[in-house]
């Protein structure tokens, strides 16, 4: 997979082209990244890259034409089918079914805007999709576009080692994670439960499995509405309500 980025400001990439599994990721050569910089593609004398909004009100917006041809000379340099998103709280809102999708793209140019945004005409001419990552408003887009990066990166082929199964791997079945405990065994007076100590694979996988529908059960409701359950997780969640609200009797 090709990223290609469009931003004033390349440097910030530093925090995933410099650590971690997005690093490793494009040591590995799963993952190739390109960065251009719209200053380097003015034509004005003084490099300007934005200008005020017609109709006056306040702030910048930055300019169609560098941007344009930074996207041009990404589009010639990157070779495949493409997508250009722009980064914006007007886009779809970015979540696993999303990423799941981009990943089959070969090349996706990511445009950041600073400033006030962009011009419209560039998203009406260049861009594909525009998505956002929640309801708030980020200084730029750069940050936005590490968001889907980083997270799209843990779907690509061969970047995590310890390929979950799809039962154990949140989000893949709609769930959120079981709890997690490593040594030591007892902290603050709280024990690992007995049941992780005892090396009965299949009765931790069910008690995982349980914790899963538990949790999102109690954190996340929404999330249980958009899946169907099998019988077996139907069970078992009816199994931990029912604790649960003996342990709520308790207290
Ligand atoms: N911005 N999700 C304004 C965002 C944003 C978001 C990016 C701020 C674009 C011009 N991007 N600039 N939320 O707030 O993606």
């Amino acid at each position: 997979m090709n990223i290609g980025i469009i931003s004033i400001f390349p440097e910030m990439f530093n925090a995933i082209t410099k650590f971690g599994i997005t690093k490793k990721a494009i040591k590995n050569k799963l993952l190739k990244f390109y960065c251009w910089n719209p200053r380097k593609f003015t034509n004005s004398k003084n490099f300007n890259i934005d200008d005020r909004p017609y109709g006056g009100g306040p702030g910048m917006l930055m300019k169609m034409e560098p941007l344009q041809n930074a996207i041009n000379y990404g589009k010639k340099i990157l070779s495949g089918n493409k997508k250009i998103i722009y980064l914006t709280p007007q886009g779809k809102k970015l979540n696993f079914n999303k990423l799941k999708k981009l990943i089959n793209i070969k090349n996706i140019i990511l445009v950041c805007g600073r400033y006030e945004g962009i011009d419209e005409r560039l998203i009406i001419s260049e861009i594909d999709e525009e998505i956002s990552i929640g309801d708030y408003i980020l200084s730029g887009g750069e940050l936005a576009a590490m968001i889907l990066i980083d997270s799209i990166t843990r779907f690509i082929p061969g970047v995590l080692q310890h390929k979950l199964s799809s039962v154990e791997d949140s989000f893949e079945n709609g769930l959120l994670d079981y709890p997690s405990y490593t040594r030591p065994r007892v902290i603050n007076k709280i024990h690992v439960p007995n049941i992780l100590l005892n090396g009965n694979h299949k009765k931790i996988y069910y008690w995982r499995l349980k914790q899963s529908l538990g949790r999102t059960w109690i954190k996340r409701p929404d999330l249980l509405k958009k899946i169907k359950l099998t019988n077996i997780q139907k069970n078992l969640l009816n199994e931990f309500k029912n604790e649960y609200f003996i342990s709520y009797k308790e207290k």
